[in-house]
């Protein structure tokens, strides 16, 4: 007789969703939708949707969000899945920062820090971008200092009606 197989503790983990070509609100509620359907992805709550300007980018202004999870799968198994959302919403990849359908980028994986060659946790930008911080400290204040959300206080985000 084997032992079952130990159960892996819940992580929790937070995703910023990014979409600018075709409805990309609608992307952005199907990708929320695909996360819950996930095995082993437990989605916990997600922020409102802000509409935020291109950064290091071009385009159409973006739709942004946060979405909090807990899961039980490893970061790379993670992100094997949001990149198969992605795909199935019809991502391409032309081009580094090309406007696209749907972006899925793991911001924070418990406390771990990640450097491997497809993965690097906390995401190295998040800091310097409003449109990951607003929705981030709009779920999980305790993540985001003031000073934080005051150093990108410039950039272009506003709640999407
Ligand atoms: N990768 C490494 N670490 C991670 C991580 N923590 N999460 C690798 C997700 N992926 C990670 O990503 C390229 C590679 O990054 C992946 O193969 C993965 O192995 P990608 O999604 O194919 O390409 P990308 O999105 O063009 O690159 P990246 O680096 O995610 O771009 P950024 O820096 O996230 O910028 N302006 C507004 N207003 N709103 C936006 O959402 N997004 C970007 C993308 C630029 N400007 C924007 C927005
Ligand atoms: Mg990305």
């Amino acid at each position: 007789m084997h032992p079952p197989p130990m159960a892996r503790p819940e992580v929790t983990a937070f995703i910023a969703l990014g979409a600018n070509l075709g409805d990309a609100a609608q992307a952005l509620h199907g990708a929320l939708n695909a996360l819950s359907w996930v095995p082993g992805v437990r989605l916990v709550q997600a922020s409102g949707l802000y509409q935020t300007a291109p950064i290091d980018s071009s385009g159409p202004d973006y739709v942004n969000a946060v979405a909090q999870v807990a899961t039980t799968l490893t970061a790379p198994a993670l992100l094997d899945a949001l990149q198969a959302i992605e795909n199935a919403a019809g991502r391409e990849r032309p081009y580094r920062n090309a406007p696209r359908t749907l972006d899925l980028d793991l911001l924070l994986y418990g406390d771990a820090r990640i450097e491997s060659a497809r993965l690097t946790v906390p995401h190295p930008r998040m800091w310097e971008r409003a449109f990951v911080l607003m929705p981030l400290a709009e779920i999980a204040p305790e993540l985001v200092p003031p000073a934080a959300l005051q150093a990108v206080a410039g950039q272009g985000i506003e709640p999407l009606r």
